[in-house]
Formats: structure tokens, sequence, C-alpha cells
């Protein structure tokens, strides 16, 4: 069962970490939150990335664009429509310029409206990174959604690791959208602990890996709203979440983005 929201308390973050000094109605809901000695978030719009109208559109568009689809599963139902750092590395500055081109024509309407949406809930400037893959999209059939619990590990969003920051890192941030889910809805699951904290643990011989971090700690699951930006600040620990029913032929799709903050402006890229 999905969690609730009644802990919630509403702020807005000013950098990569949210503070709870901030105006409470606009911007975020922050779902959870470090304790001390970590820094990260998660946190969702209180306005909507894209109504469900659009997101309807933009699903029906993803759809009629199969053909550009990449297959990520062997024998199984999850694709891409763009590429992502984390399953093609760094890649290739001519197919990345190639497929950024693409993804501003077929779908250049969500990429500005994710950008204004950062920009207003974050008072920040943002843009996408340079010579990195423009924000995709994860499409999984019915034969690849967890139901009713996800079998995934946990991970970290690492994937910054494969662009070239210089010294000019200053906060991290992942953003996923839900454009379509099964009717029983979506979620993610989040640990209490982040990247930093794996790594002091590990270094305290604690635990060894992923796994045996994931099991430390239970995780607690959100459920996605259909075109709410959920928004993770830092580098908590975390999976793709379950749906408690899956029928056949229903499909969860997301956009989803990752940030870096550079020199004051959020730069978006997948
Ligand atoms: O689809 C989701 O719920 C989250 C996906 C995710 O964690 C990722 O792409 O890094
Ligand atoms: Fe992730």
């Amino acid at each position: 069962m999905a969690e609730k929201r009644s802990e919630v308390t509403s702020i807005r973050p000013s950098a990569s970490r949210a503070s709870s000094s901030d105006d409470a109605l606009m911007g975020l809901t922050v779902l959870s939150r470090s304790t001390p000695r970590q820094d990260w978030s998660v946190l969702e719009g209180s306005a909507p990335v894209l109504s469900e109208r659009k997101c309807r559109k933009v699903a029906s568009r993803i759809f009629d664009n199969r053909g550009a689809w990449a297959s990520k599963a062997s024998g199984g139902d999850m694709f891409t429509l763009g590429r992502a750092t984390y399953l093609e590395g760094k890649g290739d500055s001519r197919r990345t310029s190639r497929d950024n081109a693409w993804l501003i024509e077929h779908f250049g309407d969500v990429l500005t409206s994710t950008r204004a949406w950062l920009a207003s809930v974050m008072e920040c400037k943002v843009d996408f990174l340079a010579d990195a893959p423009l924000p995709g999209f994860h499409i999984f059939g019915s034969g690849s959604i967890f139901s009713p619990v996800s079998g995934l590990d946990g991970h970290f969003d690492l994937q910054f690791l494969h662009r070239d920051l210089g010294n000019e890192l200053d906060g991290l941030l992942s953003i996923t959208v839900p454009l379509q889910m099964p009717s029983a809805g979506a979620s993610i699951e989040v640990w209490p602990v982040d990247y930093a904290a794996f790594t002091r643990l590990r270094g305290a011989g604690l635990v060894r890996n992923a796994s045996e971090l994931a099991d430390m700690y239970p995780p607690r699951r959100f459920s996605y709203r259909l075109g709410y930006g959920f928004l993770q600040c830092g580098l908590p620990f975390h999976r793709i979440g379950p749906s408690t029913r899956v029928a056949k032929g229903e499909f969860r799709v997301t956009m989803q983005a990752h940030g870096v903050k550079s020199r004051g402006t959020w730069l978006l890229y997948w």
C-alpha cells in the first residue's frame, strides 16, 4: 500500500536541499528528507508539469513513435525513447546531437514545460546540459512492471559521473514525471539513506554493497500523480516502485531527467 502523505510539510527548496523557512504553498511539497549528516530530500511539485490532458496527448505521441523506441530488456517490454546516460555511458557527440534534434522536434513542448516548471519551483535558472542527451522517456509494458512488490535493486543516480562537469558541480537532482500509469497507479520507493551515508557505512565495514544497504532500512513508497514532477534532491537510495496491480496491455510511461547545478543554473539531461 502506498505511503500516505500525512506528515508532509510544504516548503520551497533554495538549492539542492530544501530549506524549511520558505513559502509554504507554491512550489514543492517535501515528502521525505534527510537526517543530520545527510543531504537529500524527495519532493513533489504542488502544480503539475503537464496537465492530465496534456499527459494523454504526449503519451499518445510516444506511442505514435514506437519505431524510435529502443528495447532495453532482453525479451522484455521495457523501452527508452531518447538516450539515457545510465544505459549508454557518455555517448558519441554526433549521435547525441542528432537524437537531441529529434527529441526537440517531437517533444520540444515537454522539454520546455519541464524546464519552466523546475525554474519556477527552484526559483533558479534552468537550461539543458551541453553535449548531453536531453531528458527522455522510460516505457514499461505490463511484463516489466513489478506488482505487487518490487524485485529491483536500489540505486543512486550517479550518471553525472559520466558527464564532464569540471569543478562546477553545486547540486544534483532527478525528476520523474509520470505520463501514463496502470489503472492501479505507479510508485517509487526511497530508503532513508544517501550515497554519502552509504560510503560511510561501507567504509566502516557495516555494509558491503547496495543489496546489504537495502536490507538495513525499510524503503518508503510514494505513489506517483499523473503529470506531477517527483523530485529527488541529492542522492537518495531508491528504486522504481511496484504497482499494486497490473493488467495485460497496461503501461508505465515516465519522463526522466537529471540535473546538475553549475554556476547558479540547473542543467538538465538524461
Ligand atoms: O521511474 C521511476 O520511478 C524512477 C526512475 C529512476 O530512478 C531512474 O531513472 O533513475
Ligand atoms: Fe534513479
